[in-house]
């Protein structure tokens, strides 16, 4: 019997909406599981599972998923016999030192001897070890960023991303520990059919990935105009040139980076395009 590969996703939280958004842009649909704990996808051997982001990594281990997508800060938190697959590029924060605002922090130096409080002991424990500081480490799991106004901490070691929660509570980041993304993690011992089918989501993926961060191009330009034109664009080959019904014109049809496209879009009117229409692009295999 052919195998499914059972796909782990946040439950509810930050990365839920993303993970499955992912997937179904990768052709694999399944029924929305806030309630369920499973559901099956009806047109890819997956099964997706909801579950607390935390313990993916462990179920991982134990064989109940095989793959899954969390926060790289948890990944490298609960060093787990995963391995990291993808970076996905959403859910993108920092893991950060914060103290209170007042303090002079100086240097990491000023941690001696210290209280950080964080949910990510084993990452903050090797940050100070790899720095040769000793500091006390207080766990805890939620609601980090009080600890220093109640007394429990003279630190924090937290998830930052705009930084407004650290600033309402009196806190000034003061070094970055860790960058994290949703990422994909997987079993480091899949059997061949389930490795195939990771290898075939990965595709997926980096096709989805590489379309958003393209756009397709036409452009209506004069024929004098069409060798400038082509060098502003590399496209994926070369642009496809048609001939318009017009005498002495041409439309030019490209594919553009998104991030800088407004600066290829100024340099192609000045060469005399017109008629300029961007279009996003669903997938893109290269
Ligand atoms: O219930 P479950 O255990 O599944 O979810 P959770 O509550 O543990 O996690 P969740 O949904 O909050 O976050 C999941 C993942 O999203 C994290 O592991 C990170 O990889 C990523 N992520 C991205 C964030 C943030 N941005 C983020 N801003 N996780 C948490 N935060 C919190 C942070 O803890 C702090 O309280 O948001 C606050 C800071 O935000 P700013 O914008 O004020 O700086
Ligand atoms: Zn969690």
């Amino acid at each position: 019997m052919s195998q499914k590969i059972r796909i782990a996703v946040q439950k509810s939280g930050r990365l839920q909406e993303q993970s499955v958004k992912l997937l179904k842009e990768c052709g694999i649909s399944f029924g929305n599981g806030s309630s369920k704990l499973k559901a099956e996808a009806d047109n890819f051997p997956a099964e997706i599972l909801f579950l607390r982001d935390d313990d993916i990594p462990q179920y991982i281990e134990d064989n109940v998923a095989d793959i899954g997508i969390i926060g790289e800060n948890v990944f490298i938190e609960k060093q787990k016999q995963n391995e990291l697959v993808l970076r996905l590029g959403f859910a993108k924060c920092r893991l950060s030192i914060a103290v209170p605002k007042s303090e002079e922090y100086k240097s990491s130096d000023w941690l001696k001897g210290k209280k950080i409080a964080t949910s990510y002991p084993i990452i903050v424990k090797n940050y100070l070890d790899q720095k040769n500081i000793t500091a006390e480490i207080h766990e805890i799991s939620g609601s980090v960023e009080i600890a220093p106004s109640i007394g429990l901490a003279d630190a924090v070691c937290d998830i930052v991303s705009t930084g407004s929660t650290l600033l309402t509570n009196g806190l000034k980041e003061v070094d970055t520990v860790l960058k994290s993304e949703a990422v994909i993690i997987a079993s480091n011992n899949l059997n061949s059919e389930k490795y195939a089918l990771l290898q075939e989501l990965v595709f997926r993926i980096n096709a989805v990935n590489e379309a958003k961060s393209n756009k397709y191009l036409l452009l209506n330009a004069p024929n004098s105009s069409i060798e400038a034109i082509t060098e502003v664009l590399p496209g994926m080959k070369s642009p496809t040139v048609m001939p318009l019904k017009e005498e002495g014109w041409s439309s030019l049809h490209s594919v553009v980076n998104e991030n800088d496209f407004w600066n290829q879009i100024s340099k192609l009117k000045e060469l005399g395009a017109q008629g300029i229409l961007v279009i996003p692009i669903e997938k893109m295999i290269l």
